[in-house]
């Protein structure tokens, strides 16, 4: 069975979302911060991050567009036929998230690893502010999915980061196909499950 190594909310969700999508089942190991930066961990993970998948047959795979890619070829499940204009709206979207709102996140949530302590503020406004430019653009093309009618694996990451936001109330101000796909996604057994698992143990 598949091996999920992360934190609960943190990025493993959307392995866990998706193993839930394919009725795939996993173990969830928790690995907390400290313990990430070991060498047991390292050998998993040699940046030291979150999340992990450990496949069937032993084989490791990080960073969580690959753990994405993983999953949805495995199962065949939550991505576009190659070579459609979804595929490359789907290849978009994974790529801004992963490199870019992610990102944003991390510097609101872990600043300390970026500038010092007097700098937070700054860090934090501005990356707030590179978050509103991507929403918005977000916003412009759910219809209601970021592929057009086809719901797909970005789907769901998008639901996943969009929930780490500080100020969920104004993210989804003005952005009504935003709150009408991540009130959608949150009725989805696959994540509720995974959410209730980690509400439960937390
Ligand atoms: N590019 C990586 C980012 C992973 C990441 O930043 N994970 C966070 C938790 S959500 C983490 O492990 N942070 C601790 C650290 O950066 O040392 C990915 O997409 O998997």
């Amino acid at each position: 069975m598949y091996k999920v190594y992360g934190r609960p909310f943190a990025g493993s969700l959307i392995a866990e979302f998706l193993l839930n999508e394919a009725d795939a089942d996993y173990e969830f190991i928790k690995v907390d911060y400290e313990s990430s930066k070991k060498d047991d961990f390292l050998k998993k993970s040699p940046m030291g991050k979150i999340p992990v998948l450990e496949c069937p047959d032993g084989h490791l795979v990080f960073e969580t567009t690959a753990i994405v890619a993983h999953i949805v070829e495995a199962k065949n499940i939550l991505i576009p036929k190659i070579t459609t204009p979804q595929r490359d709206l789907y290849n978009q979207s994974m790529s801004v998230m992963s490199t870019s709102i992610y990102q944003n996140y991390h510097h609101q949530n872990h600043s300390y690893y970026y500038v010092s302590e007097e700098n937070y503020d700054d860090l934090r406004n501005r990356a707030a502010e590179r978050q509103v430019t991507i929403y918005n653009y977000i916003e412009t093309i759910l219809n209601p999915y970021l592929c057009g009618k086809e719901l797909t694996a970005a789907d769901f990451y998008l639901y996943m980061i969009a929930i780490w936001d500080h100020d969920r109330e104004k993210l989804f101000t003005n952005r009504p196909k935003l709150s009408a796909l991540i009130k959608e996604l949150s009725e989805r057994p696959s994540i509720k499950k995974a959410i209730s698992s980690h509400s439960k143990n937390s």
